[in-house]
C-alpha cells in the first residue's frame, strides 16, 4: 500500500500583514522535523519577525497524489532590471502571450498588484491574450500549493543547483512552484518576481521554454514582487485550473536539465 503523505504549510503575518509562507508535502516520519524548520524560517524572515505564525498539518490520500517532472532550468545574465524585464518580455512573447498583455502584466506586479500597491498574496491569473486580470481577490490571488520533491529526487536536485551557485530555497521553492504550474491546464507562462528586498531574480516559465532564469527583475530594495500566470480559453477553464493549482498534491520525481547562463535567444 502507498505511504500516506502529509500536506505542512506555514503562513506568518506581522501586524495583519502577510510575512511569508511555504510548505512541504512528506511522508509522516518527516513531519515534525519540517514543522520546526518552518516555524525557524517564518521567525528568521528577512522582512521582519512575525507576530502570527500558523501552521497546518493535513493528511494526503497516497492515491490522489500525481508525479511529474521539474522544468529545465537556465539563467539569461543581464546587467540590470531595465535590460531584465525586456528579456522577460521577450520571453513571455514567445511563449505565446501578446505583447501588451504581458506589459500590462508586468506593469502591474512593478506598481504592487494588490489594491494598496502592494504585493499580492499568491498570483494574478491573466488572459494571455488581453492582459485581463481574472482572479476573483486581488489581493490575495491564486495560492499554489502542495507541491514538493519526492524523496528520490531531493538529493540529486541539490547536486545539480550547486555548482551553479543555485542550491537556494528561492530557486528550489520556485522551480517547483513554476513546474506545478506549467503542469497545469490551460497555462501559457508564468512571470516572477520575488517580494524580498535583497532577492532580486526573478524568472519566465513556459512549456517550451522551461525555467529561464532572470537574475534582475527590480532594483534591491524593493518590495514589491509577485507572480502571474497567463491563460488561454475563456473563463469556463478557471475553476478546474484553480482547483489543480490550489489542492491537486504534485510531487516531482524527475528532474529537468540543470543548466548556466545561456543566451536568450536559445
Ligand atoms: N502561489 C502563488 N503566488 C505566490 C505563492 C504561491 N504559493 N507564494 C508567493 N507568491 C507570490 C506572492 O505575490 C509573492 O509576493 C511573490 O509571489 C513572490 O514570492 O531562480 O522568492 O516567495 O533565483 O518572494 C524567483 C527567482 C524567486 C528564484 C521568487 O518569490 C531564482 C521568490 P517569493
Ligand atoms: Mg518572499
Amino acid at each position: 500500500m502507498p505511504q500516506s503523505l502529509y500536506s505542512i504549510r506555514m503562513h506568518a503575518t506581522r501586524e495583519g500583514r502577510h510575512l511569508s509562507g511555504a510548505e512541504r508535502l512528506a511522508p509522516r516520519s518527516a513531519v515534525e522535523a519540517l514543522a520546526a524548520a518552518l516555524v525557524r524560517r517564518a521567525l528568521e524572515h528577512p522582512r521582519g519577525q512575525a507576530d502570527r505564525l500558523r501552521l497546518t498539518v493535513e493528511a494526503v490520500p497516497a492515491e490522489t497524489v500525481r508525479f511529474a517532472q521539474l522544468p529545465d532550468l537556465r539563467t539569461v545574465p543581464v546587467a540590470d532590471y531595465f535590460v531584465g524585464r525586456q528579456a522577460a518580455l521577450r520571453l513571455l512573447e514567445r511563449a505565446g502571450v501578446a505583447p501588451e498583455a504581458a506589459a500590462i502584466a508586468m506593469q502591474a506586479l512593478a506598481a504592487g498588484a494588490a489594491p494598496e500597491g502592494v504585493a499580492m498574496r499568491g498570483a494574478m491569473l491573466v488572459d494571455a491574450q488581453t492582459g485581463a486580470r481574472l482572479e476573483a481577490d486581488p489581493a490575495r490571488g491564486i495560492r499554489v500549493s502542495r507541491m514538493d520533491l519526492a524523496a528520490s529526487t531531493e538529493t540529486e536536485l541539490g547536486q545539480g543547483l550547486r555548482p551553479l551557485g543555485l542550491d537556494n530555497p528561492h530557486v528550489r521553492e520556485a522551480l517547483l512552484l513554476a513546474g506545478k504550474v506549467l503542469a497545469a491546464p490551460a497555462i501559457v507562462a508564468e512571470l516572477c518576481w520575488s517580494d524580498d528586498p535583497d532577492y532580486t531574480a526573478g524568472y519566465v516559465a513556459a512549456p517550451h521554454l522551461g525555467y529561464v532564469r532572470l537574475p534582475h527583475l527590480k532594483p534591491a530594495g524593493e518590495e514589491r514582487g509577485g507572480r502571474a500566470f497567463f491563460l488561454r480559453g475563456g473563463r469556463e477553464e478557471l475553476p478546474a485550473l484553480i482547483d489543480f493549482l490550489e489542492k491537486q498534491p504534485v510531487l516531482f520525481d524527475r528532474l529537468g536539465a540543470l543548466r548556466g547562463e545561456t543566451l536568450l535567444e536559445e
